[in-house]
């Protein structure tokens, strides 16, 4: 059984040994070139697979992420499953971005950082996380961690999900005839969906443009979900008041790209979250242990949700 490894080459030496340690017949090969696609089983990779039909023994594809939305679905052959990562500490670690992005919306962190760099000595109201309401779109592993840490700020929760959710002290909304006055109580919205067919630029001028006057957007789906220069509009005429941008529409972000150089927006180069190595080895131990013995796999993706 061979096990391809397409992701960070300084992580390979720890995978191959957590591997190891769980499944002592596996043969841990490292890059796309090392190996007969033919003889593959399993294959762990960030990046697209270019034509995987040659991978004719393949059995599980593992996405090295949470998204899969840089995969051609309907390349991937039905014999193959496609499963993505979900990991404790990959939700964990967004948790803190999203927090300690709604804390710098909330407190006007980018106003201040403008005030600074003009060296104007202005103070701004103070009000305690409880006078925010923040709104997250998509209540899945990574949205409902995020909900769970900004809880114990006592900000005001909603969320906005495909299916119906009920979760105690959020006010939840349902698809798109929900969207609308979702969007209306959003003083800070966090977007954690994932790209498919449904939801890619759901963040246009119609619907930026229900948010409440001078909102905060906390982008850490993907940017194909917002429409930049929408966006850019949008935080021109204040009705967005701050943005802080970890995804956008092309990555890396071109130098002298608008969104670089707005006032009121903070960018990052794509770090809200990663797969840790511990946890996404034993997620991948388990998935491959599951194959040998003929049981349910977790975590795959629904091919025709795209997700
Ligand atoms: P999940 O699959 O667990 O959750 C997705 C959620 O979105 C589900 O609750 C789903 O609803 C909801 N959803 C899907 N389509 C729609 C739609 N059309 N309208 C409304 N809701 C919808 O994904 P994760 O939480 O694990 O990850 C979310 C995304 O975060 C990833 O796809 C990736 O793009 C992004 N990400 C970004 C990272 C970064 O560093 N910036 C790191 C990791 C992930 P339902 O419950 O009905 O299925
Ligand atoms: C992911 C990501 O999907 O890093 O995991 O964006």
């Amino acid at each position: 059984m061979i096990f391809l490894y397409n992701a960070e080459p300084e992580n390979a030496e720890q995978w191959s040994s957590l591997l190891a340690a769980r499944l002592p017949d596996l043969e841990f090969v490292e890059g796309f070139d090392a190996v007969d696609p033919a003889r593959v089983h399993y294959l762990l990779t960030w990046e697209p697979v270019t034509d995987i039909g040659r991978y004719t023994n393949l059995r599980i594809l593992f996405a090295a992420g949470a998204g899969v939305d840089q995969f051609d679905l309907s390349a991937i052959p039905d014999s193959v499953a496609l499963a993505r990562m979900v990991d404790e500490s990959l939700a964990d670690i967004m948790a803190e971005f999203v927090v300690l992005s709604a804390l710098a919306i909330h407190r006007e962190m980018p106003a201040y950082r403008v005030a600074q760099a003009a060296q104007v000595w202005e103070t701004r109201s103070i009000l305690p996380a409880s006078a925010s309401r923040v709104g997250v779109m998509g209540l899945g592993q990574l949205g409902m961690a995020c909900l769970a840490q900004l809880r114990h700020l006592r900000f005001q929760l909603l969320g906005w999900n495909r299916s119906a959710r009920q979760l105690d002290g959020v006010k939840t909304y349902t698809g798109r005839e929900e969207l609308e006055t979702f969007l209306s109580q959003c003083d800070i919205l966090v977007n954690l969906l994932p790209l498919t067919d449904s939801t890619r630029a759901i963040l246009d001028r119609e619907t930026l443009a229900c948010l409440p006057q001078g909102a905060g957007l906390i982008n850490v789906g993907r940017g194909e979900h917002v429409v930049e220069a929408d966006l850019l509009a949008a935080l021109d005429s204040e009705q967005v008041g701050a943005a802080i941008l970890d995804v956008f529409e092309r990555e890396p972000l071109a130098a002298g790209h608008p969104l670089w150089s707005h006032p009121r927006v903070w960018v990052t180069p794509h770090i809200a979250s990663t797969m840790q190595v511990e946890g996404g080895a034993a997620v991948v131990a388990e998935n491959i242990l599951r194959d040998l013995e003929g049981r349910e796999l977790l975590y795959t993706v629904d091919r025709a949700a795209g997700y």
